[in-house]
């Protein structure tokens, strides 16, 4: 039997994913690796303090970056395309107009993400509340949306689930602050979330400290957020 030379090649790179301990778009990757049952290895790196190898691997700066041997690749949802194309157990849908609304979806996590961005960045009570109306939005339509259980699609965990994960785990620290009832009021998004919260891939793919080490980056930012952290 002749072997296709991808398979070869793939067998044989080692799986290298540049990783920050807490950005949510690594533990789409590392999520996807668990799921795939397949070992890579983490280098986390200080996105404060950018080593020069990275950057020139990165042109965007930014991490995820996978390197496949030599080759580097970048964006979070190259990289779940690339493990999809590559690593058995899919978890995206075989048919072609689900995969390619699970692609909305997952760009539609990043959107979120970048409200919460600015949400913890934001250096006073206004530009705070725009933001959080807007997560609020965005929250509100992922409710009316949501029309299977426990995950996105049913009982299959999609790159849906993985995109939408650290979306929540942010929320385990922000609901310790007062007043912050976003995800309230919304039943099934706090069952996906619940339910995502158990997943094995999900836990796995930060430390353990991951919540402390939140609060102390978000601490450090000197933002309206930060100050309602400290009271
Ligand atoms: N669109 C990118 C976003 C990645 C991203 O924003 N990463 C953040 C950390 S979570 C980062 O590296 N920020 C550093 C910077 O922007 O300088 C993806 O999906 O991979």
């Amino acid at each position: 039997m002749q072997l296709h030379s991808n398979e070869v090649t793939m067998t044989q790179q080692a799986l290298t994913l540049i990783s920050h301990h807490l950005c949510p778009y690594v533990q789409r990757a590392a999520i996807s690796f668990a799921e795939k049952n397949t070992p890579f290895e983490r280098v986390d790196i200080n996105l404060a303090k950018k080593p020069d190898w990275f950057l020139a691997l990165s042109p965007l700066g930014k991490t995820p970056v996978l390197q496949v041997g030599r080759t580097a690749i970048f964006e979070s949802s190259v990289i779940l395309e690339y493990l999809e194309d590559t690593l058995s157990a899919p978890l995206h849908p075989s048919d072609p107009l689900k995969r390619a609304e699970h692609r909305s979806w997952i760009e539609f996590a990043s959107a979120i993400l970048s409200d919460i961005a600015g949400l913890y960045a934001a250096d006073d009570f206004t530009k705070f509340e725009i933001k959080k109306d807007a997560l609020s939005k965005k929250f509100a339509y992922v409710e009316t949306h949501l029309t299977h259980a426990p995950y996105f699609a049913g009982t299959k965990f999609t790159l849906v689930d993985a995109a939408f994960a650290p979306v929540f785990r942010y929320f385990d620290v922000f609901d310790t602050l007062p007043d912050f009832d976003i995800l309230t009021a919304k039943p099934k998004l706090q069952s996906w979330r619940a339910a995502l919260a158990e997943r094995p891939s999900v836990k796995t793919a930060v430390a353990d400290t991951y919540n402390d080490d939140l609060i102390k980056f978000l601490g450090a930012k000197n933002s309206y957020l930060s100050s309602k952290l400290k009271t």
